[in-house]
């Protein structure tokens, strides 16, 4: 059983590798993203992983559905609501079914489960919670939320502090903690390691199963050399004093993880790695198409959990 702790975009692709493999996955998504916005509950990382394994996904953007049309949207901007967060028409279903059914007191996981049926998904989906966290972000510009800091101002103001808002109130899934518990591999997929894992190990029950489970446990390196694979990883990494390089991820993770895989390009880090009692694994760790995906998936099953 393999359980993968998932951010959005990067992470959809190793869980594909994976699926094309082998059955028995679980994955939690993060939901640190997650934002209400025109009185929805929009959860942009569980949504990538759903449409991303349903086969919906757009995957140049990495995000919504492909093909979809902003109707909607443009007609909001008419009258005046916010359209900086740009929903998509055939998207918007999804956040008014979730929304409306959240309402009538149904949890995220029961809702995320829906639609893992309706769009007839393998893997599991667990959201780390069925609480609210969100990733707050302290700027030049003042406090905002991850999504604000992002679409909204594009990353631009500094940086200078990050909480996970909800966090220390909020209940881990109990089936993501079965899941991380009963896996024989447990790994952190190729995400921004603050704003797509950060909320995820910010759960009390996730971080101490996690820890429990450290020889088992895998993290990807979302970098490689000092370059984010994707998103404004760099700037996060900075805020809270982290060396940006895979050293400085590993670092994040250190209580947590027990294997690490990085690219060859930054093998001279990996002494640094193993001192943090931490195995180093080094491959192309690039996942640009379907075979690049299962290669990956295949690297982990067959070289670092050969056992
Ligand atoms: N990212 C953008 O850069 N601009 C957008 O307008 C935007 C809209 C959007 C709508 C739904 C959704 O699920 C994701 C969306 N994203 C958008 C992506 C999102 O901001 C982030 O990449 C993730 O939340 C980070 O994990």
């Amino acid at each position: 059983m393999i359980t993968i702790v998932a951010g959005g975009t990067g992470s959809v692709k190793l869980v594909r590798g994976f699926a094309a493999l082998t059955h028995d996955i679980t994955v939690i998504p993060n939901v640190g993203d997650n934002i209400w916005i025109h009185g929805l509950y929009v959860c942009p990382d569980v949504d990538t992983i759903v449409y991303g394994l349903a086969g919906l996904l757009d995957e140049k953007r990495g995000w919504g559905i492909r093909n979809d049309t902003f109707e909607c949207l443009g007609f909001l901007r008419k009258l005046g609501a916010p359209s900086w967060f740009s929903l998509g028409d055939r998207d918007f279903a999804t956040h008014i079914v979730r929304t409306d059914l959240l309402r009538k007191g149904e949890t995220l996981s029961e809702i995320t489960e829906l639609a893992r049926r309706k769009y007839s998904i393998g893997p599991r989906i667990i959201p780390a919670t069925d609480d609210e966290v969100s990733m707050i972000i302290s700027t030049s510009r003042g406090k905002m939320h991850l999504q604000e800091f992002w679409v909204k101002h594009r990353a631009r103001p500094q940086v200078s502090g990050i909480e996970f808002k909800g966090s220390g109130a909020a209940a881990a899934n109990p089936e993501a903690v079965d899941a991380i518990r009963r896996s024989d591999m447990i790994v952190i997929a190729p995400a921004n390691p603050i704003s797509s894992i950060g909320p995820t190990i910010a759960l009390a029950d996730i971080r101490k199963e996690l820890a429990r489970k450290r020889d088992s446990v895998v993290a990807i390196s979302p970098l490689i050399g000092g370059k984010a694979i994707s998103g404004p990883a760099a700037k996060y990494m900075k805020a809270l004093g982290l060396q940006i390089s895979p050293l400085g991820v590993a670092r994040y993770y250190r209580n947590l993880i027990g294997n690490f895989v990085m690219s060859n390009v930054d093998h001279h880090l990996a002494p640094e790695i193993q001192s943090l009692d931490i195995n180093v694994y080094e491959t192309d760790i690039s996942m640009k198409d379907r075979r690049g995906e299962k290669r990956m998936a295949r690297y982990l099953l067959n070289r670092v959990f050969r056992k």
